[in-house]
């Protein structure tokens, strides 16, 4: 049964037209895209302001002491932290409803989106995906050692989610899109662009339909033309994550 209730939430309100929505990060990020999906599949206009040239300086600290992106500033709320985000705009906003009423469905939403943080996430995109896209593109050799520690965990992560697919429902939680999908989309994208993430998808039949359900939707056509400029292209400021964020085995 499709739990997640068809009218908009208590509190959420369409847009007047002198409020502002702002997106702050840089244009490929998983995280960013995240929160651009989630204000696209709830109909809300929104400003994006690239952070690129200006990670990690005072200005981009001054809105996320931990030095990461994305912020949103909605009217001058500023918040950090994507699952923070996406709650907000999914409560504030009129639009279709992304978290299910019924309790277990929402605790299992909040369980994707918690297992992209730990356990998919980080070897697919912050590992795998660091070392086949991003270096190389900036002229650094990849670390097959990270490669090599990753592949497992990432087949483990798709067989979870392959298995989790077989209740059979077009969408991860519903019939309808949740943040869990939302969540999951941007990392199994980053991954679909390795040679060892398109061999490894090949093999799982439910994860290309969803995923092929997911990429039909507007929003998500939407953010696609968005990022597309920018696949491929360098992103300075990784240059810094040999030394802050690769791990050292
Ligand atoms: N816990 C944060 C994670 C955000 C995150 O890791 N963002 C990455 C981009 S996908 C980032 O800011 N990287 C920049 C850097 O580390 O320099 C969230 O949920 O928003």
């Amino acid at each position: 049964m499709d739990v997640i209730s068809a009218d908009a939430s208590i509190r959420a309100k369409t847009m007047s037209r002198t409020e502002t929505v702002t997106v702050y990060g840089f244009p490929v990020s998983t995280y960013v895209n995240i929160v651009r999906l989630v204000l696209s599949e709830k109909g809300v206009p929104f400003t994006f302001v690239d952070l690129e040239p200006r990670m990690g300086t005072p200005s981009h600290l001054a809105l996320h002491p931990f030095n990461r992106v994305p912020i949103l500033d909605h009217d001058g709320f500023v918040l950090y932290e994507t699952a923070a985000i996406v709650s907000y705009i999914d409560e504030t906003f009129d639009g279709p409803r992304l978290q299910p009423d019924d309790v277990r469905e929402r605790a299992r939403m909040n369980q994707w989106i918690g297992s992209l943080n730990s356990y998919y996430y980080p070897y697919m995109a912050f590992h795998l995906g660091h070392e086949r896209l991003v270096y190389p593109n900036l002229g650094i050799a990849p670390d097959e050692k990270v490669v090599a520690v990753a592949l497992p965990k990432i087949a483990n992560g798709l067989d979870v989610m392959e298995r989790a697919l077989e209740h059979g429902r077009k969408y991860l939680i519903a019939e309808r899109p949740t943040l869990a999908d939302f969540f999951m989309l941007p990392t199994m994208t980053t991954l679909s662009l390795t040679p060892e993430g398109q061999s490894m998808l090949s093999q799982k039949p439910r994860i290309g339909a969803w995923r092929a359900a997911m990429e039909a939707l507007p929003s998500v056509i939407a953010v696609r033309i968005m990022v597309a400029p920018h696949i491929g292209k360098p992103v300075e400021h990784a240059r810094n994550w040999i030394v802050d964020h690769r791990p050292k085995y």
